[in-house]
């Protein structure tokens, strides 16, 4: 095959720190150093994109609030944004990431173009996790995501099981071509701890900041205070991050913490902010927990405090495939988490981490200590966790997947 031409692209994702907007936010940085023009069209600038990288255009979807109840201008705003770029700009493609409601934003923009006589960019839809588990089969909005899913050009999913998902939840026929390409790290950024480096020199950085741990609730439990540091051998350091939402089910996290706490001195690292917040927050007090919990919040720091954590905990009742646990295993951290949706194909269960039932408090409170306890079985899964992100993970070759993808899309007969 010659050389390909460069694209213009279009990415519409949610700028957030949630996994969709993380993926979306390096294709395209990964594509516009490959030579590709990238243009960004969301409501804010995605957080891996400041400062803005040259070869990267950013437009702002400015949504107004007016004062009437249920009024959402953003799909409008949206779709009109992507109508004027696409034909500025001249675009390819426009890559949507999380179907709702950015899907039918596009195909909204694509019927305008249309109209107007301009042949519209191909629609490929990267469906991520809760936009087919949760949120897409919602009844209430099944029959629209169903419709504009099937006016996209391409759909990518990151897991197999997801896959099926797809034709099980959202009743997509099951002729319709749905491309599996898996999450992605940069294995260079998310590694291993530096041998020799002294774990709590480093993690004092991170934890020896104002307002990480919440004041301590009075009268509580001094037993419980096991696993602030002091004196004697440092405590074991257990992570969670994530969006803090019902479905991570952090409470579990707290809980298994609490559970470990008692029998090894520990820490917990929680990273990350989300609604769920208060809830946890008054759960570690009712634990008597203030001491061994460090709220470390959305901080950039995260990536030390990963590397030097022993155990990556994961609760979800569901995950489109986990980025988060993928982020740990690039560490060298293993995970113990719930064995639903992709996690299973991210986690290989005794070789890279040990998975539980979800809710299943007690088999992951035994998995966390056996890690914690046999410190050659610990030393064998980081191992192993770490050369299987390097095997199948990486992000370059997951990258040529996406770029492969786009121009089989554009070698197909434009639809009429
Ligand atoms: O689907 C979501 O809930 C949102 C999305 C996000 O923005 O955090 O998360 C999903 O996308 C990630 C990237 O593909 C996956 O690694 C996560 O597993 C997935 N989250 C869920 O399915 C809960």
């Amino acid at each position: 095959m010659g050389p390909r031409r460069a694209l213009r692209i279009g990415i519409t994702c949610y700028p957030t720190t949630g996994g969709s907007g993380i993926i979306a936010t390096e294709i395209g940085l990964a594509l516009s150093q490959r030579g590709h023009k990238v243009h960004f069209i969301c409501y804010e600038l995605p957080g891996r994109l400041v400062p803005q990288p040259s070869g990267i255009t950013f437009h702002r979807v400015r949504v107004r609030e007016y004062p009437l109840p249920h009024l959402d201008t953003y799909v409008l705003a949206l779709a009109s944004q992507l109508a004027e770029i696409s034909a500025a700009a001249d675009l390819d493609l426009l890559h949507l990431h999380y179907a709702i409601p950015h899907t039918t934003s596009a195909y909204l923009a694509s019927q305008l173009l249309r109209e107007r006589g301009r042949q519209p960019p191909r629609l490929i839809t990267t469906l991520h996790g809760t936009d087919v588990t949760q949120v897409g089969s919602d009844p209430a909005l099944l029959p629209m995501h169903r419709f504009t899913l099937r006016h996209s050009d391409g759909l990518t999913v990151p897991s197999a099981y997801l896959r099926q998902a797809v034709y099980d939840d959202l009743g997509l026929p099951p002729a319709t071509p749905i491309e599996v390409i898996a999450n992605f790290v940069d294995t260079e950024l998310f590694r291993p701890a530096d041998p020799g480096q002294r774990r709590w020199d480093e993690l004092a950085r991170v934890l020896d900041q104002p307002l990480t741990r919440l004041p301590p609730t009075p009268g509580e439990a001094p037993r419980r205070r096991a696993g602030a540091r002091g004196r004697g051998a440092p405590p074991r350091v257990l992570i969670h991050s994530s969006n803090f939402r019902p479905l991570k089910r952090i409470d579990d996290v707290l809980r298994v913490f609490d559970e470990v706490q008692k029998v090894v001195p520990a820490i917990l690292l929680l990273v990350g902010d989300g609604p769920e917040r208060p809830r946890i927050e008054a759960l570690t007090r009712e634990l008597g927990l203030t001491e061994s919990v460090y709220f470390l919040g959305l901080q950039r720091d995260f990536l030390l405090a990963l590397r030097h954590s022993e155990v990556f905990l994961l609760a979800s009742t569901t995950e489109g495939f986990g980025l988060s646990a993928l982020e740990a295993l690039s560490c060298g951290i293993p995970v113990v988490g719930s064995r639903v949706g992709g996690v299973p194909e991210v986690v290989r269960d005794g070789e890279t981490g040990l998975l539980c039932a979800a809710g299943d408090i007690a088999a992951m409170t035994q998995s966390v200590l056996r890690l914690l306890q046999d410190r050659a079985l610990h030393r064998r899964m980081a191992r192993a966790a770490r050369a299987s992100v390097q095997t199948f993970w990486r992000k370059d070759p997951m990258v040529s997947l996406y770029e492969d993808y786009y121009y089989r899309i554009l070698d197909q007969p434009a639809r009429p």
